[in-house]
């Protein structure tokens, strides 16, 4: 059995490449102008091929079955749990399926349309198809491209800012009205003294 679990882990490492799809991540870092790498979809992000975290050759047994059985789901709306891939790369396959993903390798151009832009993983309010085209992570609410995340956070906390403004407005207009009021009792104090003297 461990033979054959050894087998099986030679053989993924030997059809790695054929399993990685730079396709996507050359298109992302072309139309981005960002340095995008295997990060983008896969679990590391020099891809499934090696011994680090996240690679084939550090799987266990049941990791493997899971890699398997994730290979082997070509239909789509099948949640797939590959532990090479990241949340993202798993939704790409879970909305596309397999089968159209792999199509998809000759004009991956057309990813962004065909995953929509319903899901947005890490909640920064970038759907996942516009990160990938910006070469940002689609798992990560702290990578986004600045300006999108600078208006999506500006909506997100619209309420919590304009109160912040009204409320130190108010604070500044009694303050300036307090001073106003110290003004005007020194200067009634002034004029009483300078009547006595009269
Ligand atoms: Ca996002």
């Amino acid at each position: 059995m461990k033979r054959f679990f050894t087998f099986i882990i030679v053989l993924f490492l030997t059809q790695a490449q054929v399993f990685a799809y730079p396709e996507f991540y050359e298109y992302s870092r072309k139309v981005s102008n960002r340095k995008t790498n295997c990060a983008l979809c896969h679990s590391h992000g020099d891809g499934p091929e090696g011994l680090e975290p996240g690679q084939i050759g550090s799987l266990n047994k049941d990791e493997m079955e899971k890699l398997m059985r994730a290979r082997s789901t070509f239909n789509l709306g099948s949640k797939v749990e590959s532990p090479i891939l990241n949340s993202f790369g798993n939704q790409i396959i879970f909305t596309l399926g397999k089968k159209k993903f792999l199509e998809l390798k000759t004009h991956p151009q057309d990813l962004a349309r065909e995953l929509g832009l319903k899901s947005d993983l890490d909640s920064d309010g970038i759907p996942d198809s516009v990160e990938y085209l910006d070469g940002t992570l689609a798992i990560s609410p702290e990578d986004g491209h600045p300006w999108k995340l600078f208006v999506s956070n500006l909506q997100k906390y619209f309420k919590h800012i304009l109160l912040a403004i009204v409320s130190v407005s108010l604070l500044l207009y009694g303050f300036i009205n307090f001073l106003k009021g110290l003004d005007l009792a020194a200067k009634v104090k002034g004029d009483n003294h300078e009547t006595k003297k009269h």
